[in-house]
């Protein structure tokens, strides 16, 4: 070290992106340790900041991603070299396809070499692989410059449309040296890292028009409703312009799915039959059947609102009537503003569509009861149904095919983000990590309720719930396979490749780390299970035993699966 480094307070990579993030807000770190951030962990832990290790990367992204979402600001994801950076890009394309804030922050080997391809380390070009999958994509060479690309990074994840943001941090940056003061100068504070977006006026006005003429309104809340935090306002705009309602799955809870203008349960009808709808932060994409075909009323019938804060999203599957970029707070007090004592409730039509979710609801209710042994999905979830409604403040995190479909229907949601699933993508593998995020953000009770196959994919993440003694209920439904247990193969003597080994002690995991394994087969087994374990918050997992002819292939989107017109097999 030279005389003049030795009088100087000096401050270096690593510790300039813990007070970068820290002075933003950012305490929680969601990773996987290795060469070159194994020390910028340990300095993170000194500084008091909470970093969660992980058993694999996409596990820390997905935490960080549902983090963002749950929090608004952005989630956080620490990655070595290549293949850790591999394997955390499945959380950020993720976040991005979700309209998460995130940043993917990975270490990377050294500039000169990844450049020439010789053959270093775990050697990639990072960046340009992260880009094609992220909202925005940085490299910080200098160490001055680290203040700059953290307050970029997290007003690219958390503005406009949120989305996943790439952080590649060299591994010899986190050694390079400057003057502690002008370290900390150099350090960049967001303001209003989210700015508010008004909408125009004329889009208010012609939305409001549509809305008021029509005779069957309907609105759609989606998950960017539920990201926005306008929850009051969202509640509000619903019970005055009486308006049935349709929430996507993790805009349940918005209002509490057993409200009067709940359309929840009668979902098929009102999209067919709607003469308006506005869609609030949800897109037309597959989920909604991409607003057209025979799940929808005949073509040119509907008109179509759109709020959304991405004007690139209006008429990007049919044509929007009256679209209205704009954030969802901003929009929402607006219109509710407009909405005086002389607008006129579509009763008529929001009773129709309540004596209709009343039917319906009355027509599943016994099967919700029945203490079937071993259980079907019905009797399974009639009891979790149960548990959420006394315990309205769990936060429910949901994957599978059968276990997704029947448990989005069947349990309702009462608050607004407590249910939280594989979302755009229907994804599986979000289960541990999305787990792990709900219970350190809210330190509210999990409860995780996911098929066998999906928890397959971060079971291994049981550890991790173990080890941070986190209050996470993991239910998994043990049907011996994906979709049912009961396929055979064809043409070999292997076991069909949808099924695993039947009767697996799945409850065996979470004992081998300390936790709580219990085995049920029956509604009201596992009623006292879920509530031994809310009643403990000891990290516990029930191997619930479904029948395994009780499912249907690919849930309840088997219209999705290609169809062979020629069957060899
Ligand atoms: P869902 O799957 O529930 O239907 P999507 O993910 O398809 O929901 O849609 C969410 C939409 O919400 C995205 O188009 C996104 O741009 C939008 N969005 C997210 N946050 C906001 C916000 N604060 N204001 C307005 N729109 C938002
Ligand atoms: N890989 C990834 C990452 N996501 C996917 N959605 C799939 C594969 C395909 N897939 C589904 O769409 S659902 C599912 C897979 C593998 C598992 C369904 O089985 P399960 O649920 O045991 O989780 P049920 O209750 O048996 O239907
Ligand atoms: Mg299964």
């Amino acid at each position: 070290m030279s005389s003049e480094a030795q009088s100087q307070n000096l401050t270096d990579g690593f510790h300039l992106v813990i007070d970068a993030l820290k002075l933003n807000g950012i305490n929680t770190i969601y990773g996987v340790p290795g060469i070159p951030i194994t020390d910028l962990g340990r300095y993170m832990q000194a500084a008091g900041m909470r970093v969660l290790a992980f058993r694999h990367e996409q596990h820390a992204g997905y935490a960080a991603s549902i983090a963002g979402f749950l929090t608004q600001k952005p989630g956080v994801c620490l990655t070595v070299s290549a293949p850790g950076f591999l394997n955390g890009l499945t959380a950020l394309a993720h976040a991005t396809t979700n309209c998460f804030p995130m940043i993917l922050i990975s270490g990377s080997s050294e500039r000169e070499v990844v450049d020439l391809q010789q053959g270093d380390y775990e050697e990639m070009d990072q960046l340009a692989v992260a880009k094609s999958v992220c909202k925005a994509a940085f490299r910080v060479l200098h160490a001055q410059d680290i203040g700059i690309a953290i307050a970029r990074a997290i007003r690219a994840a958390s503005s406009g449309r949120p989305g996943g943001v790439y952080l590649d941090l060299p591994a010899k940056l986190f050694s390079q040296v400057m003057d502690e003061a002008k370290g900390k100068a150099s350090l960049v504070k967001v303001l209003d890292p989210a700015p508010k977006q008004l909408p125009a006026p004329e889009s208010i006005d012609r939305a409001m028009a549509l809305l008021k003429g029509a005779k069957k309104p309907l609105i759609i809340l989606g998950k960017g409703a539920a990201y926005a935090q306008a929850d009051a306002d969202i509640r509000a705009l619903v019970e005055k312009s009486g308006i049935p309602y349709l929430p996507m799955s993790m805009a349940k809870g918005l209002l509490p799915d057993n409200h009067p203008l709940s359309a929840g349960a009668a979902r098929s009808l009102v999209l067919k039959d709607a003469d308006v709808v506005m869609l609030i932060g949800a897109r037309l994409n597959w989920l909604l059947s991409h607003g057209k075909g025979k799940t929808w009323g005949a073509a040119g019938t509907q008109k179509f609102i759109q709020v959304d804060i991405e004007p690139r999203e209006m008429d990007s599957n049919i044509e929007i009537a009256a679209p209205v970029v704009g954030d969802i707070g901003s929009v929402v007090a607006q219109m509710l503003s407009r909405i005086g004592s002389d607008w006129p409730k579509p009763t008529a039509w929001a009773q129709g569509v309540k004596s209709k979710v009343d039917d319906n609801v009355a027509k599943m209710a016994p099967r919700l009861k029945n203490n079937n042994n071993p259980m079907d999905y019905h009797g399974a979830l009639g009891a979790l149904k149960e548990i959420i409604k006394d315990k309205p403040e769990t936060i429910l995190v949901n994957e599978g095919a059968n276990t997704l479909d029947f448990a989005r229907s069947i349990i309702d949601i009462y608050q607004p983000r407590k249910r939280i699933d594989v979302g755009t993508w229907g994804i599986m593998g979000i289960g541990m990590g999305y787990s792990v995020a709900a219970a350190v953000e809210t330190g509210q009770q999990v409860l995780t309720v996911c098929g066998d196959s999906a928890f397959g994919f971060s079971g291994m993440e049981i550890e991790t719930v173990c080890r941070y003694k986190l209050p996470v209920c993991i239910v998994v439904f043990n049907n011996n396979g994906i979709y049912r247990g009961t396929d055979t193969n064809p043409g070999g003597t292997d076991p069909a490749w949808t099924t695993f080994v039947k009767d697996s002690h799945y409850d065996m995991m979470a004992t081998a780390f300390g936790g709580v394994g219990v085995r049920v087969t029956s509604p009201d087994e596992l009623t006292r299970a879920v509530k031994a374990a809310f009643a403990s918050r000891q990290p516990t997992l029930i191997n619930a035993i479904i029948d395994e002819k009780a499912g249907t292939e690919s849930g309840r989107i088997g219209n999705l699966n290609p169809q062979s017109v020629v069957k060899k097999a």
